[in-house]
């Protein structure tokens, strides 16, 4: 059982959940909330999440955005004769219909049911299964096609604007609050080098090239649950950056995360580099789902997104680093750090492959 279990069963029974909680166990995926399995006697389980409010400002926003987008989806599904049941998150209210609580000591904490018999992968070692991931998250934003992008809250602002990142990042080598810089001139330089590549995504927008979508913003492998007796892919989780985006986010950092050959964690950059058979695979999945829904131009900057999205965590890595580690959960004093160099390693390499991961996202552009 994990410490604060009488907060934990505070939280539960404020949410209508009085039976008897017989096992809690914290998951450790992700990097910014707290995620707790709760079990009850009567066999219901659930997963409890206390917010990180340093990085979600207004929780109550992200409960509204997601109650909305997973009405949305349930109803596609109810339309489509389907059952949403395992394929949407479900979320809790409370007696007064709200779908999160917040405690004397401004803890944030929210309830949805648990899939039951699924499991999340950090690495690839089904092809098969990633392209029907890909098609996953291609399905989860045809959904979102005609749901109202104006009427969501930006959760957090400027998240994929990778030209802020870049600035706040020039601002953080200067301020140096924790005594780090010398010690990482080499990766300073390698982000500033670059500092053209922040630009495009967000020139090619402002351009009106690229058009905003409902995106996920966070579409890590980890972020679909599959089932475990099917082996298929269940659910998209991880709904709190859900927001008006491009496409080339949700793609892109689905490939800097699915077609790393290894953990973003790993320390040893030798085992880093882009798998092109991943790439291929997600893309087909993803591409083939969104055919004739994305524009050309969407198709040919997948691989900008890739490139952006592994660029703009190398900033976010040093710059929390810099920062003297206050934004990402972090196991040891130089993971940032780690972290950092590794998507420095997968930049480099994708930036050997960018013509084969164009070749291979052309082969879907409409003649
Ligand atoms: C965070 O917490 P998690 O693992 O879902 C981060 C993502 C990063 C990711 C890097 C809200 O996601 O943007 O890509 O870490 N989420 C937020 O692993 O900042
Ligand atoms: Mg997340």
């Amino acid at each position: 059982m994990v410490q604060n279990i009488d907060v934990i069963r505070r939280v539960c029974k404020k949410f209508g959940r009085t039976g008897e909680i017989i096992d809690v166990q914290e998951i450790k995926i992700g990097n910014i909330n707290k995620t707790y399995l709760v079990i009850f006697s009567d066999t219901e389980k659930y997963i409890l999440q206390q917010v990180n409010t340093y990085v979600f400002k207004h929780p109550d926003e992200i409960m509204a955005n997601i109650s909305a987008v997973t009405a949305h989806l349930k109803n596609k599904y109810a339309v489509a004769g389907k059952s949403h049941y395992r394929r949407v998150m479900d979320f809790i209210t409370t007696d007064k219909g709200e779908y999160g609580i917040q405690l004397e000591d401004s803890s944030f904490w929210r309830l949805c049911i648990y899939v039951d018999r699924s499991v999340s992968y950090n690495t690839v070692s089904d092809l098969s299964l990633l392209r029907k991931s890909g098609a996953a998250f291609g399905e989860f934003e045809a959904l979102l096609a005609d749901f109202d992008a104006d009427s969501l809250y930006e959760t957090i602002p400027g998240f994929h604007n990778t030209a802020k990142r870049y600035e706040n990042f020039l601002k953080s080598v200067e301020n140096d609050a924790a005594w780090r810089r010398a010690s990482v001139q080499e990766e300073i330089d390698f982000v500033i080098e670059r500092a053209e590549l922040a630009k495009k995504l967000t020139t090619l927008h402002e351009e009106g090239v690229l058009p905003n979508r409902v995106t996920h913003n966070d579409t890590k492998y980890n972020n679909i649950l599959i089932d475990i007796d099917t082996n298929e892919p269940l659910c998209v989780v991880d709904l709190d950056t859900v927001m008006p985006g491009l496409v080339a986010y949700d793609f892109g950092d689905a490939i800097r995360f699915a077609a790393n050959t290894t953990i973003e964690d790993d320390p040893d950059t030798s085992k880093v580099s882009l798998d092109l058979a991943c790439f291929e695979a997600f893309a087909d999945g993803y591409l083939s789902r969104l055919k004739g829904f994305l524009t050309n131009d969407e198709i040919i900057h997948m691989t900008t997104g890739a490139l952006t999205m592994t660029y703009e965590l190398v900033i976010r890595f040093l710059t929390d680093y810099l920062d003297g580690d206050k934004y990402f959960k972090i196991k040891s004093p130089t993971h940032n750090l780690e972290r950092t160099r590794n998507q420095i390693a997968l930049l480099k390499d994708m930036e050997r492959k960018e013509a084969q991961m164009i070749a291979i996202t052309e082969r879907y552009l409409s003649k």
